[in-house]
């Protein structure tokens, strides 16, 4: 099932997420249904509070060479905590909660990660270049954080004054 999302300002997207500690068939539905939500969306990542669940779960689905994505590829990340990072790269990022914006945000190049999978086992992940920055852009939503805190402030205006005119234009 194809859930709604969460879109900026909404409050919730503020929200800190709780780890999750039971997983059980309702995980797996979620799961489940992110993963409808995020592909119809035209996304290649999505945190559950993105779509009203206050839990740290995450899911990425990065796109080959040729720009498609694969069920096989998709990670499901589960209390995620980065161990390890080094360097630092920017990268053009735009968020399913934020649409129309994209904005360059500085990054971790490189990171290892320990997460739990579905069935509440422990993975260790070595990631770099795409899939690190969308492990922590997706990171910083369970922390209530969202892209646009990491711009400059000017942009940051700028962004606002847009998004608002966007908003009023749509309803
Ligand atoms: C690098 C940077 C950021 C991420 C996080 C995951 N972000 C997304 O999946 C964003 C997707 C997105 C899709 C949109 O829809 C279409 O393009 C049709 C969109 O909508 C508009 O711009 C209107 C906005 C964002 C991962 C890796
Ligand atoms: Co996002």
């Amino acid at each position: 099932m194809r859930l709604p999302i969460v879109t900026y300002p909404d409050k919730r997207l503020k929200l800190h997420s709780s780890e999750v500690v039971v997983f059980d068939a309702l995980l797996h539905e979620l799961l489940d249904n992110m993963y409808e939500t995020m592909i119809t969306s035209n996304g290649i990542g999505l945190a559950a509070i993105q779509v009203a669940h206050p839990i740290r779960v995450l899911i990425i689905n990065l796109p080959d060479e040729e720009g498609e994505q694969y069920p096989d590829d998709l990670l499901e990340m589960i209390n995620p905590k980065i161990i390890q990072f080094e360097g630092s790269t920017y990268y053009q990022e735009g968020c399913l909660s934020v649409p129309g914006f994209y904005e360059e945000v500085g990054r971790y190049e490189r990171l290892r990660l320990l997460y739990q999978d579905r069935f509440g086992q422990e993975q260790i992940l070595d990631a770099e270049g795409l899939l690190s920055v969308a492990i922590q852009h997706e990171m910083d939503h369970l922390d209530g954080k969202l892209f646009i805190e990491k711009i400059s402030y000017a942009r940051r205006k700028k962004f606002e004054k847009e998004y608002k005119k966007n908003q009023k234009s749509k309803s």
